[in-house]
């Protein structure tokens, strides 16, 4: 840890005084950024927060209150693996780069940039939602968030000024030029345009979007590019809690949807002020099928030329045992003059879709979850993920009509269907009017949701999270 007043790190910034200018300079952009983006009418308000003050197990949980403005976003690297080499693709076994090739500067640089523009779209995507929080303890969870995405963006720009000169500094000021949604500078992919503006919708984001993000990080800290490695490492320790916050957040909403089912005459939780399993399930759907696409297309000569350069692997790239993943291939059903037909991928080609293979069952799990609170409820309904190809907008089945059983279809049943698997207009402003206002007081909880098991670092569940007076 180098006690640098301005910014926190553990690069020793201080010994290269253009790069800790430059940081310097761009702080302040970054700081208006979060005014004007980040999370709308809290800027003064002290929040309970985590913030990483080292990588060590001690240092990077240190709770306190904290003006999110005031937030030391530190640019913070897990430690180096001594003699580290290459673990996979044309360069396996040679040493790991400490610079950027001059080969693979692009190709790297756009990984970079595409994964730190994810971090300030998700901000500026939940930036309303502390008007609208079903509990004090959700408010401050939605700000940890908030502020975490705000240090990967940090750890995204310390790459960019580090290794890439003038144009990461011109990368840099572009993330935080581009605002998600917008139709002239929209962000990058896809997910991080759609709005979330309720909390089912910021529940299933952190739950589905998020786990993208596991996977993305941990196939990129498998890269030869050493200071990524080490970048994503560190970012994974955080990526875990917005995932908790996801999966706990579903969970919560699905336990109190059971129990105002059957309090209910008619088996629906909303006739009980609640929100009903099948609009949960639509939700499901709609960011699950979001996130898919998130891997980009199932057989990519991207996903071949990343893996072959060594620049990103497959998640915990050492379980496999082929690491050049030269010969061999991948049978996929793929759609073929507007059919499905089994065809054989050449591995490398299927990176993308062996990344994604880990997330449906990381996903898988946590469904599981969901539906043993169903089971003990003693309801016979039960949460399902789509078929993969399912409301597609990415990659092969992108433009072609499934339904959630993975069944082609043709557009005009697509159009005339889709209201029963996706959020309709209607369900997205009942699921709004459920939480018109804001509950602030410690303790309390929104009607729709069951409060958590536990309260934050061992505190209790009417702690004040967030001090608004
Ligand atoms: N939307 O071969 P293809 C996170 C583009 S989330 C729009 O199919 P490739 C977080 C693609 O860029 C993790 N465009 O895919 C979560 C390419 O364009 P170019 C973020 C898309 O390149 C919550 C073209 O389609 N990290 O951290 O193998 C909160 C054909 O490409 C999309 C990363 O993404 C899309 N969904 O893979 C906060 C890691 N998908 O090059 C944070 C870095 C594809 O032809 N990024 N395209 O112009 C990557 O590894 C890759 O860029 C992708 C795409 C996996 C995204």
């Amino acid at each position: 840890m180098f006690n640098d007043d301005k910014i926190p790190n553990n690069v020793d910034l201080s010994s290269d005084q253009r790069l800790q200018r430059a940081l310097e300079q761009w702080q302040p952009d970054f700081l208006s950024w979060w005014r004007e983006m980040g999370p709308e009418g809290f800027q003064e308000k002290d929040v309970y927060l985590r913030t990483a003050v080292s990588v060590t197990t001690e240092g990077w949980a240190h709770y306190d209150y904290v003006k999110m403005p005031d937030y030391r976003w530190g640019i913070f690297l897990a430690d180096a693996v001594p003699n580290r080499t290459i673990g996979f693709g044309d360069l396996f076994g040679q040493p790991v780069w400490q610079d950027v090739p001059g080969e693979h500067r692009n190709t790297l640089r756009r990984l970079i940039v595409t994964q730190g523009d994810t971090e300030p779209a998700s901000v500026e995507q939940q930036r309303a939602l502390g008007r609208t929080c079903p509990s004090l303890y959700d408010l401050r969870n939605l700000f940890q968030v908030n502020v975490e995405e705000g240090r990967h963006l940090w750890a995204m720009v310390y790459l960019l000024h580090r290794y890439f000169g003038r144009d990461g500094r011109e990368e840099a000021e572009e993330l935080l030029a581009r605002r998600s949604g917008n139709p002239d500078r929209p962000r990058i992919l896809g997910a991080f345009n759609e709005p979330i503006d309720d909390w089912m919708s910021f529940y299933m984001f952190t739950m589905f979007t998020d786990r993208d993000g596991k996977y993305q990080l941990l196939a990129l800290a498998e890269s030869g590019f050493d200071p990524l490695s080490r970048t994503t490492r560190f970012m994974l320790t955080e990526e875990a809690h917005h995932m908790f916050v996801g999966e706990t957040g579903v969970g919560r909403v699905v336990q109190r949807s059971a129990e105002l089912t059957k309090e209910s005459k008619n088996g629906n939780a909303r006739e009980q002020g609640g929100v009903d399993l099948d609009t949960i399930q639509k939700y499901l759907n709609l960011w699950y099928s979001l996130s898919l696409d998130l891997f980009g297309s199932e057989v990519s000569t991207n996903a071949a030329a990343f893996f072959g350069a060594g620049l990103k692997g497959r998640a915990k790239e050492e379980k496999f045992e082929d690491h050049l993943a030269r010969e061999g291939v991948v049978s996929m059903e793929l759609p073929e003059n507007g059919r499905l037909a089994n065809r054989d991928v050449p591995l490398r080609s299927a990176m993308n879709e062996i990344l994604r293979d880990g997330y449906v069952e990381d996903c898988q799990r946590g469904v599981d979850r969901w539906n043993k609170t169903l089971e003990q409820s003693g309801l016979a309904f039960r949460l399902k993920l789509p078929s993969r190809r399912f409301h597609r907008q990415q990659g092969v089945f992108a433009g072609l009509f499934f339904d959630p059983e993975g069944r082609q279809i043709e557009r005009a049943e697509w159009e005339k269907r889709a209201g029963e698997w996706l959020p309709s207009a209607a369900d997205r402003a009942y699921v709004k009017s459920l939480q018109p206002r804001a509950l602030y007081a410690p303790g309390q909880m929104a009607h729709w949701i069951a409060p958590p098991a536990k309260g934050i670092d061992g505190k209790p569940l009417d702690f004040e999270y967030v001090r608004l007076a």
